[in-house]
């Protein structure tokens, strides 16, 4: 059917003729035809379907990566349910609170944690829990295979739910992002041309595929391209560097070009075939900009955007647009409308600092149950507010300089100094705790905590760190922690960040 803006039926489109032609190749030697993902979607969708499961249901994914974890996405897509994916380092408290926000019908896990998993799915009320290994094996796969490889994709409306991911937002608690079949679909086609997607494209992904960034950003740019993957289930600087040569398109956030660039084998040499250096999730700094450029001979294109709006800027691809400017991202997308505004809600003017608000089809359709927060979130003449702070110059380069929400952004992952300082301050003999963002060589940006006892109580900042280990995700532990007898105020009353990031910027110089 025509109308049908299932993400999955725009994405089989592109699928070569030659259904039998490698869609996948995986760092273990694995080969994936396109004919592999058609059948191996379609018996996944199937079995999701015969669970007789209400249309619109959650199925929450917290397994390692893997060809047949994206094809459980893909799956998702096909059957009509929405896809909620979920960070391996997510440790049981975490997990508790999503699968309790998002009562999933299904959850999948992997097989060696079914054990606590699925207790605490069964107690939110979902009925069904499968595992899924990073080896093929598992219950999901194994009832899978009892279903026929031909399935009638769901007709899905633009405006109809595709995927849910969790993030903090501005403020507060984790925050479900509703994002539509459109929202996907429409990004996915704006970038396919911006960025020149090609015949004979070959992408490597070696990126987490429960992020807007390895599991629609690069996922979609290939599939949309029908082009083949060199898959990689962890990222590993050396390995990634001997497949270059039989690739054209990379996308990274910052580290992973940091660990590149350490390697003696990361020559033009290597990178003779490629086309396309794309970085984001988190600022590139200029030196890494600059040293790649010197190293490769290639400018790294640079976008921005963020799991309430997939993307939203990027620098030029075709050299008619533009050049690729280091320190920027770019240019708002086809479609996408980005304005700096102040405090008071008015327009700054041209190249002033202000916050930067996003309309388009890209932008989500609200936090899950959370009417509230949404409606906190946009303007009232309907701009969703990113909580990022920049400028957008004469020529519409846009620069972020700063964020207004407290986050804290190390390796690509977001960390949020509430959710951390809340659970230090549970901790016995705390009285209270700041928890700040400062330099770090490899991962841009790393979190330290300042922690204050109780009157008469003895804190061991290492034994805090070790408790934290156990409660929270590891990219969310602070990498030092400091026992202070008090935190700097200012005459309100709030505690000056500022003056403690300023205090250990040098830690990991
Ligand atoms: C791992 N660690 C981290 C960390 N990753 N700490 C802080 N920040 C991180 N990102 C911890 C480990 O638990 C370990 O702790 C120690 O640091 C060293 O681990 P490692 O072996 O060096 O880590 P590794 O497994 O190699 O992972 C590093 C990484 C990974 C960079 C490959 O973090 C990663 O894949 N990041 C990409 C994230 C991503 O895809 N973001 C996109 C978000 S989408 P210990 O104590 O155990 O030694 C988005 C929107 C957009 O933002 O615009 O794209
Ligand atoms: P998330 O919602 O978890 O996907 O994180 C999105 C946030 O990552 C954005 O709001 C930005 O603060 C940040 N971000 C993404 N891309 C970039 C970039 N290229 N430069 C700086 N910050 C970025």
């Amino acid at each position: 059917m025509t109308d049908n803006r299932n993400l999955f039926v725009a994405l089989r489109a592109a699928f070569p003729q030659d259904l039998d032609g490698i869609a996948v190749e995986t760092d273990s030697g694995l080969h994936y035809s396109w004919s592999d993902l058609e059948r191996g979607t379609a018996m996944i969708a199937n079995l999701l379907q015969s669970l007789g499961i209400e249309e619109g249901a959650r199925i929450a994914v917290q397994v390692e990566k893997s060809v047949e974890a994206a094809m459980l996405y893909l799956a998702t897509l096909r059957a009509g349910y929405v896809f909620l994916p979920l960070n391996t380092a997510y440790q049981k408290a975490e997990i508790e609170y999503f699968v309790g926000n998002a009562e999933p019908a299904v959850v999948v896990c992997t097989p060696g944690n079914f054990g606590w998993v699925s207790k605490i799915a069964f107690q939110a009320g979902t009925q069904h829990v499968f595992t899924l290994g990073d080896d093929r094996t598992g219950s999901l796969l194994e009832r899978a295979a009892m279903q026929s490889d031909r399935q009638t994709p769901v007709a899905k409306g633009g405006d109809d739910l595709a995927a849910i991911l969790y993030t903090s937002g501005t403020t507060g608690r984790s925050k479900g992002a509703m994002l539509t079949h459109g929202n996907l679909l429409s990004n996915a086609e704006v970038l396919k041309d911006y960025w020149g997607w090609k015949e004979g494209d070959v992408l490597i992904h070696a990126l987490p595929i429960f992020h807007v960034h390895g599991l629609f950003v690069a996922l979609h740019g290939a599939l949309l391209n029908g082009s083949r993957i060199l898959w990689f289930a962890k990222f590993d600087p050396k390995k990634v560097i001997e497949r270059l040569p039989d690739a054209t398109v990379f996308m990274g956030v910052p580290t992973l070009y940091v660990r590149m660039l350490a390697e003696p084998a990361l020559t033009p040499q290597a990178c003779r075939n490629m086309r396309l250096f794309i970085s984001g999730s988190a600022p590139l700094l200029m030196e890494t900009f600059s040293a790649w450029k010197e190293r490769t001979g290639h400018t790294i294109l640079e976008r921005y955007g963020m799991s309430e709006t997939i993307m939203l800027t990027s620098n030029p691809y075709f050299e008619a647009e533009g050049e690729r400017r280091g320190g920027t991202v770019g240019f708002p997308l086809p479609g996408v409308s980005v304005r700096v505004r102040d405090d008071q809600g008015h327009d700054v003017p041209v190249g002033e600092i202000g916050n930067i608000q996003v309309k388009g089809p890209n932008v989500f359709k609200g936090y899950w149950r959370m009417p509230e927060k949404t409606k906190e979130e946009f303007t009232e003449d309907g701009w969703f507010k990113t909580g990022d702070v920049g400028r957008i110059d004469e020529l519409r380069y846009v620069t972020i300089v700063g964020r207004s929400k407290d986050l804290i952004i190390s390796g690509g992952y977001n960390v949020y100094p509430a959710e951390v300082e809340g659970y230090i301050n549970e901790l016995p003999g705390v009285a209270e705790s700041a928890l700040v963002g400062v330099p770090h060589p490899d991962f841009g940006e790393v979190g330290v905590a300042v922690v204050v006892p109780r009157p008469g109580a003895q804190l061991d900042a290492e034994q805090i760190i070790a408790t934290l280990k156990g409660q929270l995700a590891n990219f969310k532990i602070p990498k030092r922690c400091f026992v202070v007898e008090e935190l700097p105020r200012n005459t309100m009353g709030k505690v000056q960040k500022n003056l403690l990031r300023d205090a250990h910027k040098a830690l990991f110089a």
